[in-house]
């Protein structure tokens, strides 16, 4: 018993202060400076941000959330499914999501691209070898995904001359923080695999850890404690070591899900994250460039 009075001390809920500095007021700075964000190739409409997870972990809901804060309301382009825990993939085709500036506004210069989720069991939901090819833009748009057999060269939904808008800049791991002790193995080296293939070219990788309203009732109640759970950190660890992406690339989220209205809390997180991913992106293709240049 006193025993574990001293560990409940010693392990408390919420730590004493956030482990992370995270500014919850800067919402409009981070929203001007995506809007203002231009690539480091002018001559380039847009670039590709990939999203790859477990069906269910909430991949068409971040798309949503970014799509709801430059809305400025909720809005569903990359329809979530509203059967949660379900085990189809409601995503089925690839699909390439734009985002734009307001209702009537300019659309800004990066997209996203959803794919089937992925499932542990080998031939089911998408594969490795399709995700690859997704970063690498061999695939053509609303190709269909089939578990059973992935992309080859000679498919006609191969894209074999890809530019650069077609490929991912970056790839963005979805994962729930409410399962993600649970994940299976098998779904876990499906990612490494993943990991090892773009990391080679180089390919940035972010985790964004969703759904941390479920995983902890402290942030459920005020997302603001969001860096003080310890729960959420020790979350956001796992996901880090599981998956091999560095800590400071993992970033914890609540989607739009069940809102009516945006919220300036949820909204912050969502652009926070986005701000790095898209950075992260134009820094590849800054890279890149200098590649071509030489
Ligand atoms: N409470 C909560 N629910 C979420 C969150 N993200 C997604 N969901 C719900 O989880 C379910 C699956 O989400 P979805 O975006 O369709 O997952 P996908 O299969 O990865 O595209 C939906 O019912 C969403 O509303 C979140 O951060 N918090
Ligand atoms: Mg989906």
């Amino acid at each position: 018993m006193g025993q574990a009075k001293s560990n409940e001390v010693q392990n408390p809920a919420e730590l004493e202060k956030p482990w992370r500095d995270f500014n919850w007021a800067q919402k409009e700075e981070l929203k001007k400076r995506l809007t203002d964000f231009t690539l480091n190739d002018p001559n380039m409409k847009y670039i590709g941000i990939l999203v790859a997870g477990q069906i269910g972990a909430g991949k068409s809901s971040f798309i949503n959330s970014v799509q709801n804060v430059f809305q400025g309301r909720i809005t569903s382009s990359a329809l979530a499914d509203s059967c949660s825990g379900s085990s189809h993939s409601f995503t089925k085709q690839y699909i390439t999501h734009h985002i734009r500036n307001g209702s009537k506004g300019s659309l800004l210069p990066f997209v996203f691209r959803d794919i089937m989720g992925m499932e542990p069991e080998k031939l089911c939901g998408s594969s490795t070898e399709d995700i690859v090819s997704a970063v690498f833009g061999h695939v053509k748009e609303q190709y269909k995904v089939d578990p059973q057999s992935p992309l080859t060269i000679e498919s006609p939904d191969f894209n074999r001359d890809p530019n650069l808008s077609e490929m991912a800049l970056c790839l963005v791991y979805i994962l729930d923080a409410d399962k993600v002790q649970l994940t299976d193995d098998r779904l876990i080296e499906k990612l490494q695999t993943v990991r090892q293939r773009i990391s080679e070219k180089g390919i940035p990788q972010v985790i964004v850890m969703t759904k941390v309203d479920e995983a902890c009732p402290l942030v459920k109640n005020d997302l603001r404690k969001i860096y003080s759970s310890k729960k959420i950190k020790d979350k956001m660890e796992l996901c880090s070591a599981k998956v091999g992406v560095p800590l400071n690339h993992v970033f914890p989220v609540k989607n739009y899900s069940y809102e009516i209205d945006t919220k300036d809390d949820i909204d912050v997180l969502i652009l926070k994250a986005l701000d790095q991913i898209v950075h992260l992106a134009n820094d590849r293709l800054e890279i890149i460039q200098g590649m071509d240049v030489q």
